[in-house]
């Protein structure tokens, strides 16, 4: 049984970037739905006890009747568990620390221009998805867009850091505004989770972090 994890932080400690309700709503209902209805879909199968992110690393395996109910379901589930752990009040974290910046720079010429392609990848995301900062089996640092709930453990990439542009995520605050949602975004990530993940995936390519 998967569980909706508690937020590292209350409510309306990301405010005014992402306002109070919206995580209510977010966490509380929107992520929540995900997990009821991917615990009702994998209930009594041999994917119940797994990690969603194996699930979804090989959904080949998964039977037809419940292949599209686990993708979007279980994708929204670990996207978003991800998700609330990449994002910070706290000044000391929003600060890009460690290992990762400058093998950022080196993957993409200059931090930057990496925030430019992640900022890009964000904006043209036609409709709802995801924008990630991503490592391959190579441990080269890409950005990518996914469609809905899709996540990069699908093509065999692990986040480092991803934004929700789907609409529910911002429009209290900014309505058709995606621009300004994702760069004000940049002032609430938490650079020292990143930091540790990057540790973590760059060590044997490990996703373990992931829910
Ligand atoms: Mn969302």
């Amino acid at each position: 049984m998967q569980q909706l994890p508690v937020l590292p932080y209350s409510l309306d400690s990301l405010s005014p970037v992402i306002d109070a309700q919206t995580m209510a709503l977010h966490h509380g209902k929107h992520h929540q739905a995900y997990i009821t209805k991917y615990n009702a879909a994998v209930e009594n199968t041999p994917f119940e006890n797994q990690r969603v992110s194996t699930v979804l690393k090989n959904l080949d395996a998964v039977p037809d009747a419940i292949r599209q109910t686990v993708r979007n379901n279980g994708g929204g589930h670990v996207n978003h568990s991800f998700f609330w752990t990449i994002l910070t009040s706290n000044p000391e974290d929003n600060t890009p620390q460690g290992d990762i910046v400058e093998h950022i720079c080196r993957c993409f010429g200059a931090f930057d221009q990496f925030k430019n392609a992640f900022a890009n990848a964000a904006l043209n995301q036609f409709g709802s998805g995801w924008a990630w900062l991503v490592m391959s089996e190579t441990a080269e640092l890409s950005v990518m867009a996914t469609p809905n709930q899709d996540c990069p453990v699908m093509t065999n990439h692990i986040p480092l850091l991803g934004l929700d542009v789907w609409e529910h995520a911002y429009y209290l605050t900014y309505q058709n505004r995606r621009l300004d949602y994702i760069n004000a975004f940049w002032n609430i990530i938490n650079w020292a989770q990143i930091s540790h993940y990057y540790t973590v995936a760059r060590r044997g390519f490990d996703s373990s972090f992931l829910v």
